[in-house]
């Protein structure tokens, strides 16, 4: 079975890589990745200054339900860091590059990209608007006037195609408002879905106390928890986007839930809760899951059942 993709014009030899966030703040965490069966890589969202994040207790697993809380608070190298990787990347590497970037303002990311669109690189962006945990800095991808006006800045700068990470929507009209502004935007070439589930709490029973310290034990859910809000998003914007791809991310444990992101709509695959508790020998495990399926079922490539799944 053929597990190769394309995403923003490139090439991936296969569909699965990390979520943002994920094994991508530091080097040798990038290095673990392209040394992994992924299909690709994308680091640790960035701000214009790098950052410590949150106190600890910060990233919590939930394994009873294969799922995590977490609120790093942004914690990355700053930009420049990021910029220096990319500039050095080897792009005769199989695996493209995508680039994480999330401003505290549209001004912050407009210094970032313009940063990078002088480097003229042939890594893809993918502008987070969707972090849960910074406090006092509300999602953007829930204010649709400011998530327009930013997408004003950025797209005429970035010219090339690029992605946005975005909050998981549960609303009908959320979703014909979010996708009627992104269709306006022709290099806005992909929609990453979802973002985690913010601000949910986990509590410890026996000690009746919050799992994690940040924001009262506020953070953004993943893992399994989260996998049919996220089916319902990639196959929501896979509907009203005909015109760009879509990356699912939430709920992935193996090759059967990559399967239903690929039938709901997605191009290409992340993990990130079960990436964070596996390690990135992961990969080789799922690929090999998701090829089994396909053999199974009689899929030969990922265009056989994308996007067909059956309603009733
Ligand atoms: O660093 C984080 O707290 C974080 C970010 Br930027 C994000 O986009 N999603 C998330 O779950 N955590």
């Amino acid at each position: 079975a053929n597990l190769s993709t394309n995403i923003a014009g490139l090439h991936l030899p296969n569909l699965f890589f990390n979520a943002s966030g994920v094994c991508c703040q530091h080097e040798h965490e990038l290095k673990q990745l392209l040394e992994s069966d992924s299909g690709s890589l994308i680091t640790k969202s960035a701000t214009y200054e790098m950052r410590e994040g949150n106190p600890s207790p910060r990233y919590v697993p939930l394994p009873a339900i294969q799922s995590s809380i977490n609120s790093m608070g942004l914690p990355n190298e700053g930009y420049e860091y990021y910029l220096a990787y990319a500039k050095k990347y080897d792009y005769s590497n199989p695996k493209p590059l995508f680039v994480s970037l999330s401003g505290l303002s549209v001004a912050d990311n407009k210094k970032m990209v313009e940063g990078f669109v002088a480097a003229n690189l042939p890594c893809v962006l993918e502008i987070n608007f969707s972090c849960p945990n910074v406090p006092g800095k509300p999602q953007l991808g829930y204010d649709m006037e400011a998530m327009e006006s930013a997408l004003n800045v950025l797209a005429p700068i970035i010219k090339k195609p690029f992605g946005i990470k975005l909050p998981p929507y549960f609303d009908i009209a959320h979703f014909d408002t979010a996708a009627a502004i992104f269709n306006k935007f022709d290099n806005l070439a992909y929609l990453t879905c979802i973002n985690s589930v913010g601000n949910g709490l986990a509590i410890d029973f026996e000690t009746e106390t919050a799992l994690i310290k940040p924001k009262d034990g506020f953070g953004g859910l993943g893992g399994l928890m989260v996998l049919n809000t996220a089916l319902a998003n990639v196959n929501a914007f896979y509907r009203r986007c005909p015109n760009k791809k879509i990356i699912g991310v939430g709920g992935v444990t193996s090759g059967k839930e990559a399967f239903l992101h690929v039938l709901a709509g997605a191009s290409a695959v992340q993990i990130g809760t079960q990436l964070k508790e596996e390690g990135p020998k992961l990969f080789s495990r799922v690929k090999k899951e998701l090829e089994d399926i396909m053999v199974a079922k009689g899929y030969k490539s990922l265009e056989d059942f994308r996007g067909k799944v059956k309603t009733l």
